[in-house]
């Protein structure tokens, strides 16, 4: 399969325990390579936007804060089957379902405060990309 590219994301609860770098060191070894990256704050209405596909969800309010209650790093990454490679390496949305050696089931807090976001598809990694980051700021 040819490279291909994801969309990822640290969540405030990592930036507030300063394990960003933890955090990158598995996505590395998982073999993806950061080929963008930043530290940004949301606001309330681009943590809304971002996660629209969940505005009916009943957690979506709870969601949103927290995206927007710190800093978060979002990152572009590379590598072979990356969309599903990194899924795998950062585990189930719940800790406690998450396979041992995952960043979620070494990290995160709860399945609200899970410490990453993976693009879960082709189509929705693209979208996520173009959110966050302009085509000059992806370098391989
Ligand atoms: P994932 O982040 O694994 O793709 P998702 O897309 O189903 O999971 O949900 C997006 C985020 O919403 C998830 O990372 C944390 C939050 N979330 C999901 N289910 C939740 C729940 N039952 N209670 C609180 N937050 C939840
Ligand atoms: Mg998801």
């Amino acid at each position: 399969m040819a490279l291909e590219r994801t969309f990822s994301m640290i969540k405030p609860d990592a930036t507030r325990r300063n394990i960003t770098g933890k955090i990158v060191d598995k996505l590395e070894s998982a073999g993806l390579r950061v080929v963008a990256q930043k530290r940004i704050l949301m606001s309330k209405k681009t943590a809304e936007a971002f996660y629209a596909v969940h505005s009916e969800r009943p957690f979506f309010q709870e969601l949103t804060e927290f995206m927007s209650s710190g800093p978060v790093v979002v990152q572009v990454l590379e590598g072979e089957n990356a969309i599903a490679k990194n899924r795998e390496v950062m585990g189930a949305t719940d800790p406690a379902k998450a396979d041992p050696g995952t960043i979620r089931a070494e990290f995160a807090e709860s399945i609200g405060e899970n410490s990453v976001h993976g693009s879960d598809a082709p189509g929705t990694a693209k979208e996520e990309i173009a959110f966050f980051f302009s085509g000059s700021e992806i370098t391989g």
